[in-house]
């Protein structure tokens, strides 16, 4: 078929080559974003030609109506019209053409989904988590990322997704990928991004309050600096424990549910409670252990006055654990020396100059 390999060639040329501008692929632009998946252009050349076909469509009716409304006007009082005759010629020509039209859009729609459900058998795989309001991600390794995904470049990624509540959607525009994010059961979705930049996800499915702030990043990166990442688990591993913990209070989504200045929120704020009575759980009141119970098993224990939503944190380190409860003793003003410095206290009180070489991973010790 000609016409179907007229189009597989237009389909197949490069996104760069589209010849769109600056102007409408910009960040701001008011057309597309950038195409920035090896299946983007699929997924726009069947968007590109519905619009176009209606556009010409459209205009063409359009015109033949005034046209013809013009020629036929009644001219004198005494004008009556002709009888109509059938005619075979027009009647097959609006039935063949659209339908031809409407079957170039399924077979077109219909590659452009498949190519863009079906991962290579290569694809690396990285679960996704939904959940009101955030997405974790998880690798292969047991590294866990939130809002946050690290893939290399030019590498098949597949994502294998649910939800742990509500539906949400799996949307990341400069890759035309879209997907339902389901509870109780995985979707998939694959891409490829062949340049290294940051790309924007978004939820597409109405989730409930903050439905509207539910985005990650994507960071496509090269070979080298995934596989470090991949060694270093995405943190920063030689940080004081509360440095490393005031991190965590935004990198893990803390401080969607906890502000550290006393303001309410979903869940109780931080400032004032290290040391407060909490009667009726294991500690009595908020200590290390309470504070690593409420993390890892929350809902052992639940604050009065507040609802049993908070979500389980049982994949954090013992290392974060122990940052997140040396930044709430900061907060309170009852952080210890062990808190705020990496190498023992009397070695820090006696250096005056240079910061004393810490070894790799000296914190992480147990
Ligand atoms: C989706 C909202 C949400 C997120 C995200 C969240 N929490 Fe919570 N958190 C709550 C709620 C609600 C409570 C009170 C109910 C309960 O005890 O489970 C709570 C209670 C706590 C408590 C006990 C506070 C007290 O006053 O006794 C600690 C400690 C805590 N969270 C730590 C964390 C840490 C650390 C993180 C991030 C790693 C975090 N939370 C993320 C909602 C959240
Ligand atoms: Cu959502």
């Amino acid at each position: 078929m000609l016409f179907a390999s007229m189009l597989s060639a237009l389909q197949d040329t490069p996104a760069q080559d589209l010849g769109r501008t600056e102007f409408f692929t910009g960040e701001n632009g008011l057309w597309l974003p950038p195409q920035s998946s090896t299946t983007a252009h699929e997924i726009d050349f069947v968007w590109n030609f519905i619009l176009w076909s209606s556009t010409i469509l459209t205009v063409g009716v359009a015109i033949g109506i005034v046209y013809l409304a013009w020629k036929y006007r009644r001219r004198s009082q005494a004008d009556r019209p002709a009888p109509v005759k059938e005619s075979p010629v027009l009647e097959l020509t609006w039935s063949i053409i659209p339908t031809i039209l409407v079957l170039i859009v399924f077979f077109l729609g219909f590659r452009a989904y498949v190519s863009t459900s079906i991962p290579p058998t290569d694809a690396y795989e990285v679960a996704v988590k939904g959940q009101s309001w955030f997405w974790t991600f998880e690798y292969p390794d047991g590294t866990v990322l939130q809002n946050e995904l690290v893939v290399p470049a030019g590498q098949p990624i597949k994502l294998v997704m649910t939800s742990q509540d509500v539906l949400h959607s799996f949307f990341v525009p400069e890759f035309r990928i879209k997907h339902d994010v389901v509870p109780n059961r995985y979707s998939f979705v694959w891409f490829n991004a062949p340049e290294e930049g940051v790309y924007q996800v978004v939820c597409t499915e109405y989730c409930g309050l903050d439905h509207s702030n539910m985005g990650a990043e994507i960071r496509v990166v090269g070979r080298d600096e995934f596989y470090t990442f991949l060694q270093t688990g995405g943190g920063d591993v030689n940080l004081p424990p509360a440095e490393l913990g005031a991190q965590l209070y935004t990198s893990r989504n803390c401080n969607t549910c906890h502000s550290i200045d006393g303001s309410p929120g979903t869940g109780p704020s931080w400032l004032g409670i290290w040391g407060e009575p909490r009667p009726g759980s294991e500690s009595g009141v908020v200590d290390d252990n309470y504070v690593r119970q409420s993390i890892v098993n929350p809902n052992a224990y639940i604050v009065e006055g507040y609802p049993g939503a908070m979500p389980a944190y049982d994949f954090l380190s013992d290392t974060e654990i122990r940052g997140l409860t040396a930044y709430m003793r900061q907060i309170n003003g009852a952080a210890t020396a062990a808190d705020t410095s990496l190498v023992p206290v009397d070695v820090a009180a006696d250096s005056t100059a240079a910061t004393p070489d810490v070894p790799a991973g000296a914190e992480t010790e147990e």
